[in-house]
């Protein structure tokens, strides 16, 4: 979590009170012992508050390092060279931090009266305080910021990657399950209230990687907000093929038009394939109808195999 101004400032006054409450130095009250336990306590604010401005960029990711597909998430919420510019505010925080100290220290040594040296902690908080605030905008955005990376489906991304798309209903998880022999995992996927259901299977010691996409790869594109709409079309850069399942249950017309706009977010290879061929007569003749190049069932596992060659074909990973 990146904490907000609030309570970093909050922290920094109550743990160095909590500390001084400890320091005990001998003698009797003098100007000199007031000025060695306001400078202990200037130290110990400054020591603080660096340790949790140090704290922020180190919660995230290199920005330079991400992947295609990462790097197209981070800019759903802002372009990287804003984000790389605001994670970069907070050396320049610690600096002006570090020279505010400074003057404070100075200022309790050059101290002649203890006004002045209480004087000093004012202007050292009072500075602080409005230095923060100043930069509260930064520290929202990166709080933000933070929440969106947090939420970074938990994807394996040397595998090669097969997204499905198609009506809901029309059987992506049942053959999701079908072409990995298990239950999906879970990733949670920013921007979105949907999750990813993930599954892997092997060819030749090879892994790929198949993914359903339940509420962004099934539903009208008009229905989306903008900010949905990047997010998915950011899956152009994790998919490697698209599978687009017709349903003959359904209506054909609508699913052409959702295939003509997934073909339109996401610039991949994609394979249309009709689902459901057990609950018909002349699959074949369906298939020709909607453009789809096999016909299987996902739920008899009639036809996946061959599927599953066509995908690896596309991939170039299909040696007979
Ligand atoms: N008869 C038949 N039913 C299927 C087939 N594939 C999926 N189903 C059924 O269709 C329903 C929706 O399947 P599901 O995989 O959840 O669809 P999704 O919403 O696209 O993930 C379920 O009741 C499945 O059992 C199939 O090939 N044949
Ligand atoms: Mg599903």
């Amino acid at each position: 979590m990146v904490k907000d101004i609030d309570t970093i400032y909050g922290k920094m006054v109550r743990e160095t009170n909590k500390q001084m409450g400890s320091v005990k130095l001998p003698g009797r009250f003098s100007l000199e012992k007031a000025k060695k336990l306001e400078h202990i306590r200037i130290k110990t604010y400054d020591r603080i508050l660096a340790r949790e401005l140090r704290a922020i960029p180190k919660q995230f990711p290199d920005f330079d390092q991400l992947n295609q597909f990462q790097k197209a998430l981070v800019e759903v919420y802002a372009p990287l060279d804003r984000v790389k510019a605001e994670i970069g505010k907070i050396p320049a925080i610690l600096r002006i931090a570090a020279s505010v100290r400074d003057e404070a220290l100075w200022r309790i040594a050059r101290a002649k009266k203890l006004s002045e040296v209480k004087a000093a902690r004012q202007m050292y908080l009072g500075r602080i305080w409005h230095v923060l605030k100043k930069n509260k905008p930064t520290f929202d955005f990166l709080r933000k910021l933070h929440r969106v990376v947090r939420k970074f489906p938990k994807l394996r991304y040397d595998e090669k990657t097969i997204v499905l798309a198609g009506f809901p209903n029309a059987g992506k998880s049942t053959l999701l399950r079908a072409l990995t022999g298990s239950e999906p995992e879970i990733a949670s996927y920013p921007f979105t209230t949907q999750d990813l259901m993930i599954g892997h299977f092997e060819h030749h010691f090879q892994r790929f990687q198949v993914i359903d996409t339940p509420g962004l790869l099934d539903r009208p594109v008009e229905s989306m907000n903008p900010v949905e709409l990047r997010a998915v079309a950011a899956l152009q850069h994790l998919a490697d093929v698209v599978v687009f399942l017709f349903d003959p249950e359904q209506g054909l017309d609508e699913q052409r038009d959702l295939l003509t706009k997934v073909k339109e977010i996401i610039r991949a290879p994609v394979i249309v394939v009709l689902n459901k061929a057990d609950l018909l007569d002349d699959p074949s003749a369906v298939a020709r109808r909607v453009g789809a190049e096999l016909a299987i069932s996902a739920e008899t596992g009639e036809g996946v195999e061959a599927l599953r060659e066509r995908i690896l074909r596309e991939l170039g990973w299909y040696h007979g």
